[in-house]
């Protein structure tokens, strides 16, 4: 299975270290062809970007999206990229399941909250100590359909 992970860059990095313990757990489930995006290297000024050039960075990405099976975005940062990700996959009808935090005291933005149909694109809240229980749950479902 090909898992398409999304989390901040540049609208921030507060997150990364749950981003790496989210893409530790998708590893078991397949290949996570948004590996780089866990990096504590990275930081929200995207040095790495500019070698590599931001056209280049967008084209692989969405190529990267449209051969995933399942994605699965963090959504507690706000993030412009994060966003893009999502309404391009909801258009290519991929199975996409968001994660929330409401302990960061911010609200979920109504475009991505709104666009849970229960059943391609769903928003869960959870807490970090559950975090690799939301996704365990998520992904035994997946495999029962
Ligand atoms: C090179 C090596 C590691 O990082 C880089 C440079 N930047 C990006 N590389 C790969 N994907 C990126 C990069 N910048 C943004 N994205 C994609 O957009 C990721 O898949 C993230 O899910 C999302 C983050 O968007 P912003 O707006 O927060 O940067």
């Amino acid at each position: 299975m090909k898992v398409y992970f999304c989390g901040s860059i540049r609208g921030g990095r507060d997150d990364a270290h749950l981003y790496l313990r989210i893409v530790q757990k998708l590893q078991s489930y397949g290949t996570v062809l948004t590996e780089h995006v866990s990096s504590a290297e990275l930081t929200d000024r995207g040095e790495d970007a500019v070698a590599a050039g931001d056209k280049f960075i967008h084209d692989r990405d969405v190529s990267w999206l449209q051969q995933s099976d399942v994605v699965v975005a963090e959504v507690t940062q706000p993030s412009l990229g994060v966003g893009y990700e999502l309404g391009r996959a909801i258009d290519m009808k991929k199975k996409i399941f968001c994660l929330f935090r409401p302990s960061s005291g911010r609200r979920l933005s109504a475009m991505i909250r709104g666009a849970d149909d229960g059943v391609l694109f769903v928003v869960k809240d959870y807490s970090e100590d559950e975090v690799e229980n939301v996704l365990e749950e998520f992904f035994n479902k997946l495999k029962r359909t």
